[in-house]
């Protein structure tokens, strides 16, 4: 207390100096804190996220450069072909290293699928979707009677689908690791059986907040797919900017921040192609009826203007709130404009879902409107919570008219309106963001499921939120069914989505701050549930490993604790 005594009385500073206080103190505790050493939790090589069924041997195989291949029995699919291609460069990632002479090599990859070829990935339930195995064995054969044994090593992965056999791809380039000082390609013999805990792993990115260059997405994508992550739930477009150019409404680029700041058809295509040939669906969001500050910029007429005390249009009086910012949930214009805006983004973005917004609508405006005054007279509304069910409504009903699968955030289904059945609720709140009735997001979750809701979970992986220390420990130790529900109610929840709000990200910081914080959410949504994982402690030695391999990867990935990754680091 000492310390902080001195500048009593001085608030800020006191604050200021109180943070001091508590990095330093923590760092003092971290000092002696360092990572396992090597082989005291999980060898070099090791997996993330953790296979279901993970068995490795201390027998182990080399690689040499020169001869080994990735094949395949199925020819002629594109997304086979390019994985090859790019699992061959990612497992022999050292144009310097070469194999250990002293061990049996491991002369190939073979990989099988066992249903064909497949164009697009889907939200789908069976866990076989994206389920492998692989096998790395060493095998001694006597070849002639009376000589001496053989040493044979052989590869194989086996996948019912595509998108499996990019999952176990991946694992198979994670097991490879690079002897240093030698310099040599090694792996284990290992037993993988795999697949997903839970079919939706997604990742929320903001490009409204911040426009993020097309080549930073791909980079995403790339790092997503090395974190089994299969959804980009893009953020498209918000108040702050609207960079969609729209096939049928091209000038709603005029809410762009500028004319460069701007995803058009093709690049869309791009990165929607992109994200295929790694097995990760690309969902925008397109949000209504709040949150469209952007829209209004070429639909101005679309949106209702706030009305202030003085009663004249665009003159609010609410603080932090802006003249027009929802849409006018009177103007027919406004679904007609709908209608054919979600045909536009069904035909552009190709997966079976888009996801709807309807967060966070600010009734004060409405309510503040004439114009929607008389409406509610007209239908009999007596509260402006019935506007908000309206307007919602009318959109689910568009979007099953399109026909568009839909996910929304949670707030409309908080207050019992009926969806779809395929339809698939995102939860975002938690404590923090409702004090006042101390709903936490196990709270949501339960409730949404009993109403018999398909529900992602949001509120405990804000990437975007920062704070010193390891709180990728907090964004590990959050289970998405970890509240108190029947078996029923623990099957509806389809996964969750890591979320970087971009208010304060752009291509600048966003890799490091995604990773590797975001890879231990990618871990709870691939693996075993919390209560059957290995240990925080397991896991930090294999996410060090992992944030190393995105490193020598080319992602500037964070580190998580003391230490270093290798000679070819920086
Ligand atoms: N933008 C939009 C946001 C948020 C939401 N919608 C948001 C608000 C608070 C937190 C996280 C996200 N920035 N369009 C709500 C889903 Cl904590």
């Amino acid at each position: 207390m000492g310390g902080l005594g001195v500048v009593g009385g001085r608030g800020l500073l006191l604050l200021t100096l109180a943070t001091f206080w508590a990095a330093t103190l923590a760092k003092l505790v971290y000092v002696e804190e360092n990572l396992p050493l090597p082989g005291e939790e999980s060898p070099p090589g090791s997996p993330w996220p953790l296979p279901r069924k993970w068995t490795d041997s201390p027998d182990q195989l080399a690689i040499d450069p020169a001869t080994f291949i990735i094949s395949s029995d199925l020819t002629g699919c594109d997304v086979i072909d390019a994985a090859l291609h790019r699992y061959q460069n990612l497992v022999l990632i050292d144009p310097e290293a070469t194999a250990d002479p002293g061990l049996t090599l491991l002369p190939f990859l073979n990989v099988s699928v066992t249903s064909g070829c497949d164009h697009t990935p889907h939200l789908k339930l069976h866990p076989d979707y994206e389920s492998y195995t692989l096998e790395v064995t060493l095998t001694e054969v006597v070849e002639t009677e009376g000589s001496e044994p053989v040493s044979h090593g052989s590869a194989r992965l086996v996948s019912h689908t595509v998108w499996g056999a990019l999952r176990g791809l991946e694992t198979f380039s994670q097991l490879v690791h690079i002897v240093e000082p030698e310099n040599h390609y090694r792996l284990n013999v290992t037993l993988v059986e795999d697949a997903p805990r839970f079919p939706h792993r997604g990742l929320l990115l903001d490009t409204a907040r911040h426009f993020l260059p097309k080549g930073t997405l791909l980079e995403v994508l790339d790092s997503m797919a090395w974190n089994k992550f299969n959804v980009l739930h893009w953020h498209i477009v918000d108040d702050q900017s609207f960079p969609y150019e729209s096939r049928i409404f091209p000038n709603l680029t005029e809410g762009a921040y500028t004319p460069r700041h701007v995803y058009t058809q093709r690049d869309v295509m791009d990165i929607v192609e992109y994200a295929r040939y790694r097995g990760i669906r690309v969902i925008p969001e397109f949000d209504t009826p709040g949150h469209t500050q952007g829209f209004g910029k070429a639909f101005p007429h679309l949106l209702t203007p706030c009305y202030g005390d003085d009663k004249t249009p665009g003159t609010p009086s609410f603080p932090f709130h802006a003249a027009y910012e929802n849409l006018d949930p009177t103007n027919p214009q406004v679904y007609d404009f709908l209608k054919a805006f979600l045909v536009d983004l069904k035909h552009t973005f190709v997966d079976g879902y888009i996801h709807l917004g309807l967060d966070e609508v600010f009734l004060p405006c409405w309510s503040s409107s004439p114009v929607v005054r008389a409406f509610m007279a007209r239908h009999n509304y007596t509260e402006v919570r019935q506007v908000e069910r309206h307007y919602v409504e009318k959109v689910l009903e568009l979007a099953d008219r399109t026909p568009i699968n839909y996910i929304t955030w949670q707030d409309p289904a908080d207050r019992g309106i009926q969806m779809a059945n395929t339809s698939v609720v995102q939860v975002w709140k938690d404590v923090s963001l409702s004090p006042s009735k101390m709903r936490g997001w196990r709270d949501y979750v339960h409730d949404l499921t009993e109403a018999g809701h398909q529900v992602i979970l949001s509120s405990c992986w804000y990437i975007n939120f920062i704070t010193y220390g390891q709180d990728w420990k907090n964004f590990y130790n959050c289970d998405p069914t970890d509240f108190q529900g029947t078996d029923e109610q623990k099957k509806l929840v389809l996964g969750g989505e890591a979320a970087m709000w971009g208010e304060y990200v752009d291509a600048t910081n966003i890799m490091p701050r995604l990773w590797p914080r975001a890879s231990a959410a990618a871990e709870r949504l691939w693996s075993l549930p919390l209560s059957e994982a290995p240990s925080v402690d397991n896991a930090a030695y294999r996410l060090d490993q992992h944030r190393c391999r995105m490193l020598r990867r080319g992602i500037p990935a964070q580190p998580i604790l003391n230490g270093y990754c290798g000679e070819w680091e920086v």
